[in-house]
């Protein structure tokens, strides 16, 4: 009903029957002024977008960027789910980056990009992204928008308090969202109390090539771990936690997971374990998970299966792990610029929770207790508040920052972003988003140094907005202009997937350091051909494996016969190209999988499994020149028992 009055008040607005007066609209007044949003969110042909957004694609399994604020879409980055653009997940060489302990995983839901920082500040080197399903985080690198690692996370169940880094990038942390038996067993679900865990996975991130690794987990009680960030400046050396389900409840958790008036923030020193495991504290526990690596010279992927991951029971590290009671089932936690403040976000409460974090450090200094939970002491509720925001909307999801001390908060039922002031905790605006808002993103938001002057609001329904596409609609995001007073709407754009969190960051930032192709003369692939002299089929059983080379306009070779049925056929293709977007690519007839896109300098291989006698066409699928409807080539297949002896054709008569 709110929401309805609200969206006839705005059409009113937009439509202009319903104004203030006209002539007297300031900038900053709502909705009447669409021809200045316009303005503001142009970006003329040929001029460039201030911002890149990465937008998170939920069940899409990847990542979407965005410019802001013009709201253009220029990619889509494959991470978990095998991208038949690309060919990712379906050449020989990405395989592998999909490998998991359940073996090949196509797909995944991925909530929450960050990108890494240097002294609290974005320094655009990589992104961090979680897997929710099959526990998993992947990086991605900013120089080419390419995944180069995933590591899947042991003992985890739903990774989705996922995956912020600390503000050195020191570690990208993964929670569970689900516990489960640790290590995994076979019993009853009603014996969730007490024998389910979670656990809190800090995974330090390689200063120089950015590489992961599981330093240790904290094995946590049984309770739901939604959502992290971590603390920065005087808090940096913290992680905060959210939890709901601290009555471990396994059924109708929509009822037994709401009982508690409270549920906690987990506070992690993660300093203090990091010392603690750095001499010789923790237990090898063994485990089975997938670490898989991209190489960016030999253009393949690896997958190597570990073994083990140091585990750390928090009991043993004294005063490291305290809860931080928090009402009500709190979804997101955030932590505002200066590090002073950590913000509960109670969906369950009309009231935002802010901690002080001076004051949690006094309560534990003072040993200050209220109980504990499995050993964890539980801090006062009333010692470590801050404060709170009263009556702020109705079910808070989560919380950003600007550079101003200001706070934009998202409400999910009342469908509403909230601008508050940090240190005041007063209300300064409200706008409606169209609708059900889940997260918002200022770029830098998660930093020291916020650039406060655009917001996204990340929005569940789209309904009205856009033309009807049938049952499935595009989520939709609204860009809002947030360096004034008030936050004014600009835009509106469709998402892909579903997207949960967002991370921005000035296009400046990114776009110097943007590859732009891969140096030929560097190609370490093992099945690289780098001159066309080179190019040739070789037979090896009914493995056969060509070598085979691209420049505008024509494969090498481009005829090749002497293919059986039931042989496995091997494309390794070169891309001889060294100019700036001049990919080539490949299709095959009735290859059971994608096609593959090759960049400049790179080696990519596609397999075909020839089921039928004939004679068989393949072709480039990017029109890369004039004569891109020239670059074909055939492939005859004869009898299982033929005697053909495998020939080619160089493309040189
Ligand atoms: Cu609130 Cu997965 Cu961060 Cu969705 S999560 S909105
Ligand atoms: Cu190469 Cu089209």
């Amino acid at each position: 009903m709110k929401n309805s009055i609200k969206v006839i008040t705005s059409l009113l607005l937009a439509t202009g029957l319903f104004s203030c007066n006209d002539n007297e609209q300031k900038e900053g007044d709502r909705g009447a002024l669409a021809s200045n949003a316009a303005e503001k969110v142009y970006v003329a042909p040929g001029e460039h977008d201030e911002f890149y957004a990465f937008l998170s694609g939920g069940y899409s399994g990847n990542l979407t960027v965005y410019g802001l604020p013009s709201g253009r879409m220029f990619k889509e980055i494959a991470v978990f789910s095998q991208f038949p653009t690309s060919g990712y997940g379906y050449s020989e060489e990405t395989k592998p980056m999909l490998n998991t302990s359940h073996g090949f995983i196509p797909w995944d839901d991925l909530h929450h990009p960050d990108i890494s920082q240097t002294n609290g500040k974005l320094d655009g080197r990589w992104i961090f992204v979680n897997g929710n399903n099959t526990p998993r985080i992947a990086k991605i690198d900013l120089k080419t928008f390419e995944t180069t690692e995933i590591i899947e996370v042991p003992n985890s169940a739903g990774n989705h308090s996922s995956s912020f880094v600390t503000e050195n990038t020191e570690y990208v942390v993964a929670g569970t969202r689900f516990s489960v038996p640790i290590p995994q067993e076979d019993i009853a679900i009603n014996e969730y109390k007490g024998k389910f865990k979670g656990t809190l996975s800090f995974i330090s991130v390689d200063p120089e090539e950015g590489h992961m690794d599981i330093k240790f987990q904290l094995i946590m009680p049984g309770f739901d771990y939604d959502l992290s960030h971590p603390g920065r400046g005087k808090s940096h050396g913290w992680f905060f936690f959210t939890t709901y389900n601290t009555e471990e409840a396994n059924t109708l958790l929509e009822v037994n997971a709401s009982q508690n008036d409270k549920d906690f923030i987990a506070a992690v020193n993660w300093k203090k374990i990091e010392e603690y495991v750095n001499n010789g504290g923790g237990k090898i526990m063994p485990a089975n998970y997938a670490h898989n690596m991209y190489d960016d010279k030999s253009h393949t992927a690896t997958s190597t299966m570990k073994k083990e991951v140091l585990v750390v029971d928090p009991r043993e590290v004294s005063e490291a792990v305290f809860f931080l009671p928090t009402p009500k089932s709190p979804h997101g936690v955030d932590v505002n610029p200066s590090g002073d403040y950590i913000i509960g976000n109670g969906k369950l409460s009309a009231d935002l929770t802010v901690h002080s974090f001076d004051r949690m450090i006094d309560a534990i200094e003072n040993k200050e207790y209220s109980g504990e939970a499995y050993g964890i002491p539980i801090l006062n509720f009333e010692d470590i508040l801050a404060g709170t925001v009263k009556q702020a909307g109705l079910g808070p999801l989560h919380t950003e920052f600007d550079d101003k001390g200001n706070a934009y908060t998202t409400f999910f039922i009342s469908s509403e972003l909230v601008k508050w002031n940090v240190e005041t905790r007063e209300v300064i605006d409200r706008q409606p988003n169209y609708y059900s808002v889940g997260h918002v993103m200022v770029p830098g938001g998660n930093s020291r140094e916020p650039f406060g002057k655009y917001a996204i609001a990340l929005n569940k329904i789209t309904k009205d907005r856009y033309l009807p596409t049938g049952p499935e609609l595009e989520h939709s995001a609204q860009l809002f202009d947030i360096s004034g007073e008030k936050m004014e709407l600009l835009l509106d754009f469709p998402t892909h997937g579903e997207p949960h969190y967002a991370a921005g960051i000035p296009a400046e930032i990114l776009e110097e350091n943007s590859q732009k192709i891969y140096k030929l003369a560097e190609n370490e692939n093992e099945y690289a051909t780098l001159t066309n002299g080179d190019a040739r089929v070789e037979r090896n059983g009914n493995e056969v494996h060509v070598y085979m080379t691209t420049i505008r306009s024509h494969f090498t070779p481009d005829n090749i016969e002497g293919i059986k049925v039931g042989d496995k056929v091997y494309f390794h293709i070169t891309n001889h190209e060294q100019d700036f977007d001049v990919p080539h690519g490949f299709a095959m007839i009735g290859a059971n999988n994608a096609e593959l896109l090759i960049m400049p300098g790179q080696t990519k291989t596609l397999v075909w499994e020839p089921k039928q006698v004939g004679v068989w066409p393949f072709y480039c699928t990017d029109f890369c020149s004039a004569l891109h409807q020239e670059m074909q080539g055939y492939v005859r297949v004869s009898p299982k028992n033929s005697n053909i002896e495998v020939s080619w054709s160089l493309g040189e008569d």
